[in-house]
This record gives structure tokens, sequence and C-alpha cells, in this order.
């Protein structure tokens, strides 16, 4: 069996970070450890008032005893971090355990062309220093944006400007694989882009656009396409297993709107998941059509 790390906070109410990964990574099959940097009410994205009790003084002790105790990962996921302090230790945490791990590092900060409540504006280049020590990350184009201190361009984008997005990204920050999220180029389809640095190779997949949007869907993708990959599928496997359950997930919560700060039914959508998941390896292509 696979074992991963998923390094974030929880955030108790409002489906986001550990509450998502947590059971995608296990309904995948795959052995899911927990290193929590922060308990918080709810996310700060839409709720007021929130409680945010810091654990960033639990991430080394946590880290020496898995150590001593021999444990080792397939591979390590990075979701929110909340400080300039927890991103230094995540990074060692890397050095530490992740010689033989994928390195995933989805390098949440923004959304729609702005920070989320609390960071500060020299966030985005200490993440972009952690970038450097991933595999592969998954920024959102808000994000993509921050981590090369570029101009956002909203919807205003076309093909060209989201491969040279990509191969800024790797180029820049030195990270051999990078996927952009959200990508819309055809008003009824979303997906996802990806290049292979290595291999100087684009990688996309689109499913339907659904006309709403909801918090969270930024973890629901990034938690499978992370599942996937530590379960050895290529990116063509991963991204359409990743965008197919972000989707499904967005079309079992329409209807929804009104709470959209809750998150998605993603829970409704685990079943496919786990088949997909199961599927990979066996020859089988990632999803029944
Ligand atoms: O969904 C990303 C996320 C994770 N954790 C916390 C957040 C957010 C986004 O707002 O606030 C605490």
């Amino acid at each position: 069996m696979k074992r991963t790390v998923s390094i974030q906070d929880i955030s108790c109410f409002g489906r986001c970070s550990l509450t998502v990964a947590l059971p995608v990574l296990s309904v995948m099959g795959i052995e899911t450890a927990i290193l929590p940097t922060a308990v918080l009410s709810t996310h700060t994205g839409g709720f007021s008032g929130f409680t945010f009790h810091d654990l960033t003084g639990e991430i080394a002790p946590i880290a020496s005893h898995w150590k001593r105790e021999g444990i080792a990962f397939d591979s390590i996921g990075t979701g929110y971090l909340g400080s300039d302090e927890q991103i230094g230790l995540v990074s060692d945490f890397i050095d530490d355990f992740g010689k033989n791990a994928l390195v995933f590092v989805d390098p949440v900060m923004a959304d729609h062309g702005k920070l989320y409540k609390g960071f500060s504006p020299d966030f985005p280049a200490k993440m972009a220093k952690l970038c450097r020590k991933a595999d592969i990350i998954v920024p959102n184009l808000t994000e993509a944006a921050f981590l090369l201190n570029e101009p956002f361009v909203g919807e205003d984008y076309d093909e060209d400007y989201i491969r040279g997005l990509l191969c800024r990204l790797t180029g820049t920050l030195g990270c051999p694989r990078a996927v952009v999220t959200g990508v819309i180029y055809d008003p009824a389809r979303q997906g996802a882009v990806a290049y292979d640095a290595k291999e100087k190779k684009f990688y996309e997949y689109y499913g339907e656009n659904l006309p709403v949007s909801f918090h969270g869907t930024g973890d629901v993708f990034s938690s499978s396409l992370c599942g996937a990959l530590t379960l050895g599928a290529d990116l063509t496997a991963a991204l359409k297993i990743a965008v197919d359950f972000t989707i499904d997930a967005i079309r079992n919560t329409m209807g929804c709107e009104d709470k959209y700060w809750y998150g998605v039914n993603f829970e409704t959508a685990l079943g496919g998941l786990s088949a997909a998941a199961g599927r990979l390896g066996t020859g089988e292509p990632p999803r029944a059509e």
C-alpha cells in the first residue's frame, strides 16, 4: 500500500484542506498520515470570527518522532500553510523525508486575483521558494501570477499565455512539473493544463464548465491529483481522475450556491473516485465514460 502525508491545516467546518484530503486520499486506497499545521473553527474564506490555533511548534517534534520510528512516505502533499515560519519547517520536512517521495506542493494562498485573508504581500515569494523543492506544483491562475510576480490577467488569456505561464513556472521556480487549474478557453469547458519540463510536453484535460463557484474545489482537485500520482498514474490519467472527480463534486452541489463557502458535496463523488483509482495500473482507462 502507498503511504502519503498531507501537511496543511484542519478547518473544522467548511470542507477544505485536511477534511477533504484525508477522506479523498483514503478512499483512493492510500494510507494517509496527517501533519496538521493549525486548527481553525472554519476556513477563512466566507466566515467571520473564526478561531485559529497555531500548531507550528508541533511540526518539528512530530517529524523527529517519525524519524525515530523510521517512518517513510511515498509522497508528501502540502496545502494551506499559515506563515513564513511554517514554510521553512515544511521545507525542512521535505529535506528529511522527501528523498524517495513524490513532493506535491499546492501553493494555496490566493484566488480571483487576490491573496487570501491574513497573507502578507511577501508570502508568495516564500511560497515560490518552497515550490523549488517540489516535483509538481498545482497553482490556480491567481497563485501562478503571484508566484511569478506577474499581473493577474483575469479571464483575458489564450493557450499561448497558459503554455508560457507553465514554462515560466517550471523555469523560474525550478520544479520539473506544473499544473494550472481553472483553465477555460471555451466557455463550455473547464479543466487543467500541465507541463513536464523534462519531457517538454503539455498535458490537458477538460470537463463541463458548470456555471457555479464553490469554496474548496482547489483542495478537492489537488488531493485527488496527488492521490492519483501517488498511485503511479501518469499525468494524462491523473488529470482526468482529478478533473472528473472535481466536476462530479461540483455538479452534486448545484442548488447549494447560497452557502458556497460550505464547500462541495465531494462525499457523493467518492465512490466514483475510488473506482477510478482502483482501475489505475490495470490497463483500463482511469474512468468509465
Ligand atoms: O481551501 C484553501 C484553504 C485552506 N485552509 C484555510 C483557508 C483556505 C482558503 O481560504 O482559509 C484555513
